[in-house]
């Protein structure tokens, strides 16, 4: 595993750099969900493939932005699922974007995660790996990645991040989410899943909802790159993941780029969801 935490952290090192550098263009590509692709999607995935392919423990890499998966070697342990630049379209209005890496053995199920980080291009470059705990990192003048501390979500939040298009939100989800504001929490929502689900983590709690709606009824966020990483470190910080029915790492998807509908965020907002949504 440590082989595969340095090259997660070269690998932040050298897209924060060319975030910085290269302008934000369309490639006039679209990926395996239909995105259109700017060339920084495809820098950093570039990236993240030249970081991971040398390595030994490495098996298979499977990208947002690839439609397959890429088969590196029979004799390595993990399978690297990865979102190399979540939230592109924010990069021209210089909002914060960032990386997610699941690390899975054996198989692409959420139950067989090992290890999952992420990384925040923002004023700052910070980094978060959850194995047994949840670890904080940014990176120094220096070029290393300091250790800050560990990430722990309290039982109760302040913040709210519902994420899809409003319109199409089923009636009980506007509910459940307007019944959160009525009780004094603030919405937090940059439309970037990796600084909206960092900051809830950094600030202790609140609920990031991304429900099925009329327009997407399995959700947008996929589970291999995004969902089941980001679920693994709310659970190991604490907190919980359901798709609004049961645990996320339970899942199983079908196919690499599926997607499910998610909700992350401390306990008592997690037990809110689950009364909304037994009753509907
Ligand atoms: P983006 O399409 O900009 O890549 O991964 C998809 C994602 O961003 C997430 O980062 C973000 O949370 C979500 O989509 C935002 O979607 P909505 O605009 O539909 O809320």
């Amino acid at each position: 595993m440590e082989e595969i935490l340095s090259a997660i952290k070269e690998s932040a090192k050298r897209i924060c750099a060319t975030i910085k550098d290269v302008d934000v263009g369309k490639t006039g590509h679209t990926n395996a969900t239909g995105d259109t692709q700017l060339k920084l999607d495809v820098l950093s995935d570039q990236i993240i493939e030249e970081c991971f392919s040398s390595l030994q423990s490495v098996k298979t890499l499977i990208s947002e932005e690839k439609d397959e998966a890429l088969h590196v070697r029979d004799s390595g342990r993990y399978i690297i699922g990865y979102d190399p630049l979540d939230g592109s379209s924010l990069v021209d209005v210089n909002l914060s974007v960032g990386s997610i890496f699941g690390i899975y053995e054996d198989g692409i199920g959420g139950a067989n995660l090992k290890c999952a980080a992420y990384v925040v291009y923002g004023p700052r470059t910070e980094l978060v790996i959850a194995q047994e705990n949840v670890e904080h990192y940014r990176l120094g003048n220096d070029g290393e990645f300091k250790l800050l501390g560990q990430l722990k979500l309290g039982q109760k939040g302040k913040l709210n991040a519902p994420g899809g298009t409003q319109q199409h939100w089923p009636k009980f989800h506007k509910e459940l989410i307007d019944s959160l504001f009525q009780n004094g929490y603030r919405l937090r929502y940059s439309g970037g899943m990796v600084p909206d689900l960092h900051q809830i983590l950094c600030k202790g709690g609140g609920l990031f909802s991304y429900p099925s709606t009329t327009d997407v009824p399995k959700g947008k966020l996929r589970l291999v790159f995004e969902v089941f990483p980001f679920a693994f470190i709310y659970e190991k910080a604490g907190g919980q993941a359901i798709d609004g029915r049961g645990r996320i790492l339970d899942l199983i998807p079908t196919h690499p780029h599926d997607t499910s509908p998610c909700f992350f965020g401390s306990n008592y907002e997690i037990s809110q969801v689950i009364k909304t949504y037994e009753r509907n």
